[in-house]
Formats: C-alpha cells, sequence, structure tokens
C-alpha cells in the first residue's frame, strides 16, 4: 500500500506538493492533465513535464486520475473507433513515460451527483452532501447551474462550464441507452485498450458510480458487486481493474465494503477510502474519515485491503473544509491530510498486529 494525495496541477489546485511532501506518509500524488478535454491524446512532452514536477518536489506520480471517457464512446457512437484511437495513443504515452495505473469512469453525462457542496455540520466544518429528494425535485439541466455557485472558484472534476453548456445535448445522446447497452460498450471498449494496457503493463482502475443508483433516469452499472464481477469477468484480464472508493460504492447502504474488498482480490489497482454519514438511505453526507464521525467501519476497510495484500496506492477521498480553508470542495488539505494520517494509522497496527500473530502461530 502507497499513501497519496490526489492533486489537480500547480494551476488548478490550492494545495502545493510542498504541502503534500509534508504530509506524513504521503509518497505520491494522483494527478492529471486537468486541461485536457475528454478525447484528446496526452502528447508526451505534457505528461513529462507533469512528471518532472511532481519529481522535483520529492515525490512521484502513482497513478493517473483520469484519463476521462469520450461520451461517444459510452453511448457507442458511430465515431466511437476514433476516440478509442485516441485514448489508446495516450495509453501509450503514459506507459512510454513509465506510469502504469489509469483511474476512469464510465458515467453517463454527470460524474458524479450531489446536491449541496457545503453542507454545514454540528462542529461548523462543511460537506458535500446528497439527498434523493433534492435531485427528485431538479431539473437536470439545471443541475449544473444549482451546484456552480458553491466551488470556491474552483472547476469542479466532471462539472466543466464548457461540458456542462451541451447538457441537453449529452442527454439527448444517451436517449437509447439502457444499463445493458452501456455495459456493452464498457466491454468493446476495454476489449480495444487491452492490448496496449498488456504491452506496457497499465492497470485500468474503474471508478464506480456516484452515487451508487441511477439519476435522472441515466443508466448506471458500476454500482455492486454483482456488476463489478460480472465486468471482471467479461474482460478476464489481471489489467482490466477497479478503483475501490468506498464513498461511492458505500452510497448504496446494501453494498458490503468489506466483502466486495475480499471478493475483487487480485483486482483493485487503487483504492479511495472515505467515510459517510447517512441520515436516512437516501440522505447522506461526507464524514470525516474517523469511523465514529460516519457510518463505515474504516477499521474493517483497511483490514479487508491488507488481507487481500493491497499493494498499490490508496488515497484518502473527499475531505471536510475545515479551519476556514477555502477549497475546491471535497480536496481542500488539511482534512485528507488527517483521513491520510488516521488511514496510515490503521495500516500500521494492522500490520503489526498481523505480523505479531504470525509470529506467535
Ligand atoms: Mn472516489
Amino acid at each position: 500500500m502507497e499513501m497519496t494525495l490526489r492533486w489537480y496541477g500547480s494551476k488548478f489546485d490550492t494545495v502545493t506538493l510542498k504541502q503534500i511532501r509534508q504530509i506524513p506518509g504521503v509518497t505520491g500524488v494522483i494527478t492529471t492533465l486537468y486541461d485536457t478535454k475528454p478525447g484528446e491524446v496526452w502528447s508526451r512532452e505534457n505528461i513529462r513535464r507533469l512528471k518532472e514536477e511532481v519529481e522535483a518536489a520529492g515525490l512521484h506520480i502513482s497513478g493517473i486520475e483520469s484519463v476521462n471517457v469520450h461520451d461517444a464512446i459510452k453511448t457507442g457512437a458511430t465515431d466511437r473507433d476514433l476516440y478509442i484511437e485516441n485514448y489508446i495513443e495516450t495509453l501509450k504515452n503514459l506507459g512510454e513515460e513509465n506510469l502504469h495505473l489509469v483511474c476512469y469512469n464510465f458515467m453517463p453525462v454527470f460524474d458524479w451527483t450531489r446536491t449541496e457542496l457545503a453542507r454545514v455540520r454540528a462542529d461548523g466544518s462543511t460537506v458535500l452532501a446528497y439527498t434523493q429528494k433534492a435531485v427528485d425535485s431538479i431539473d437536470p439541466e439545471k443541475m449544473f447551474a444549482s451546484i456552480a455557485g458553491d466551488m470556491n472558484g474552483t472547476v469542479m472534476p466532471g462539472w466543466e462550464p464548457d461540458r456542462m453548456e451541451h447538457v441537453k445535448e449529452l442527454f439527448a445522446m444517451y436517449k437509447n441507452i439502457d444499463e445493458e447497452k452501456l455495459f456493452e460498450n464498457l466491454i468493446y471498449f476495454l476489449g480495444k485498450i487491452m492490448p496496449v494496457c498488456d504491452e506496457y503493463d497499465i492497470n485500468m482502475a474503474i471508478h464506480p458510480d456516484d452515487p451508487a443508483w441511477s439519476v435522472f433516469g441515466l443508466p448506471r452499472i458500476i454500482i455492486n458487486k454483482e456488476n463489478i464481477l460480472r465486468l471482471m469477468k467479461s474482460v478476464d484480464n489481471p489489467h482490466n481493474g477497479v478503483a475501490f472508493c468506498t464513498g461511492s460504492y458505500g452510497t448504496n447502504l446494501k453494498n458490503d465494503l468489506p466483502d466486495m474488498i475480499r471478493s475483487l482480490k487480485g483486482r483493485i489497482h487503487f483504492a479511495h477510502v472515505r467515510n459517510l454519514k447517512f441520515h436516512s438511505p437516501t440522505d447522506f453526507e461526507e464524514a470525516a474519515h474517523l469511523s465514529s464521525d460516519g457510518t463505515f467501519d474504516m477499521y474493517e476497510i483497511m483490514k479487508a485491503l491488507y488481507d487481500i495484500e493491497f499493494d498499490g496506492p490508496i488515497r484518502p477521498d473527499h475531505g471536510r473544509m475545515i479551519w476556514d480553508e477555502k477549497a475546491m470542495p471535497g480536496y481542500g488539505l488539511y482534512d485528507r491530510a488527517l483521513g491520510a494520517t488516521y488511514l496510515n494509522g490503521l495500516w500500521e497496527a494492522i500490520e503489526k498486529s498481523e505480523k505479531r500473530k504470525m509470529r506467535c502461530s
């Protein structure tokens, strides 16, 4: 396991590499070329420049999150092969630069959905939150405008204004796409990119849909154990793997997170570990990482990762906004640093007690 932090690049992030370097136990960043659009080829030069910047700060790139998948690929449009060619080119360039982990998602239109970006908690911190009631009462085309005001002047991943301008067209593209069709399109995409992943040893890690159910009538497939295992089996190549995000699968309380982790042994290439606090099964907010602040048992989650011998990058996920920090909602420095430290503490305790048990038996 390697502890990492997500970083959006010096042009976009309020958090600096120097600050990340000073979080105990964090050795890598998960980053991206944040100003590229889905479908664009990432040049080797731009990848190398990003790498050099991170390395100059005493860190390294542990993985890419994300190389976004163009909607033509998700919908199986007639021009999808062109975009798949571009994706393959990007993977090749990443491989040439010795980068071997790529996170992506296959969610239609909206990457992830929250109804509030700054819900105030009892301690005065603010967090991202979701209520089904609010989603059901909003016109999806107004969704962007309703949350854009809360972004603290940042651009939220998946909610880029120039993409959201076309939200009506995006919805039209998915008109005839049901869950089965979306799944087929995903298999088609993975089938095409696996050869280049094999050649360069690139682990693809699919991020689950968030929340893990259909919103605005759009199909969603990466939502539970059954579907993710089906995907692993359909393209049975270890390079077809998973970004296990507890906060996304965990939105559905029926998902047993430690059990899911154990069932995915060998296929989890990347982990996002965070906690949620539920007020009802369809009303939740993002809590501090600590078990007692939310609904999940973080010890059991880390123990399951330890038990399957997970050895990829892990990162704290969205944090609360605390200590008057102004940052991209979910992506401030302070609470994610606390999260990283806490997860490292759990891991050290698990590792030492398991090793002691081994010595005694
Ligand atoms: Mn996540």
